[in-house]
């Protein structure tokens, strides 16, 4: 019989203010290791010293389990923020005519646990609880399969990370596309994900700066089609690669 999986989260806080956040889905026999390392990466993440890291391992049956492929990628040449607006912007205002409000919210709204979802017909923001936004959650890559790759350094993990929720929010139903600014002060390279493809997008921002979100642009915002993708991204566990 195959072993159990387990999806393992970590979160970590400090004063009530989100720090960082992580997570794995591993076999039964992995799963000390690597809240071990969770842990660890908790402990020495640039946005300081957490008071409280919190680590959930929960079983998952067999079933419940998507697997998907990894996403093309395109890496664009982006000198600076200003030349990523024209970029980002760009790819946006093909699902939706409001891309200049969709950077004006990249630009002012961060500290969310999750990501903001807006209305592409609309340009208005729906995501039922504004303070911590839409959280993708429960996935991982293929590779954490092995011990030796899911404990690979946090430098290791940023891109692979972003890939694996890019994947997922990009399967989402009614999802059209996803943008990320990093709010690490130190990690300035963002994306924007529209029709299966991660465009990986230099200089987003300028280092320094805690400033950072996602945004999902949407088909649908009525109640049935919010619940739905709340429902997929928080819970459905996917493994991508
Ligand atoms: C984050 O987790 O802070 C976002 C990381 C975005 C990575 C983009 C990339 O390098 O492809
Ligand atoms: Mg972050």
């Amino acid at each position: 019989m195959p072993e159990t999986m387990y999806s393992i989260k970590m979160r970590a806080s400090r004063a009530g203010a989100h720090i960082s956040g992580a997570e794995r889905i591993v076999p039964a026999g992995f799963v000390s290791q690597i809240s071990e390392h969770l842990h660890a990466r908790a402990l020495g993440h640039p946005k300081g010293r957490p008071d409280s890291i919190v680590v959930t391992t929960t079983a998952l049956a067999k079933d419940d389990i998507i697997y998907l492929p990894e996403l093309a990628v395109s890496e664009l040449p982006c000198a600076s923020p200003h030349q990523a607006r024209a970029l980002v912007t760009d790819l946006l205002a093909e699902v939706t005519p409001h891309s200049e409000v969709i950077w004006n919210y990249l630009q002012t709204v961060t500290g969310l646990r999750g990501a903001m979802v807006i209305d592409s017909a609309t340009g208005q923001r729906v995501e039922p609880d504004k303070q911590r936004g839409v959280r993708a959650s429960t996935m991982d890559h293929r590779s954490s399969l092995s011990l030796a790759a899911a404990t690979e350094p946090d430098s290791k993990n940023y891109v692979r990370e972003a890939r694996v929720l890019a994947a997922k929010v990009a399967s989402c139903p009614h999802v059209l596309a996803e943008v990320c600014i990093s709010d690490d002060p130190d990690y300035t390279t963002g994306y924007v994900c529209i029709r299966g493809r991660y465009h990986r997008i230099a200089n987003m921002k300028l280092a320094g700066t805690n400033q950072g979100t996602r945004v999902i642009v949407v088909s649908r915002a009525d109640q049935e089609a919010l619940a739905e993708i709340s429902a997929y991204l928080e819970n459905q566990a996917v493994i991508v690669g």
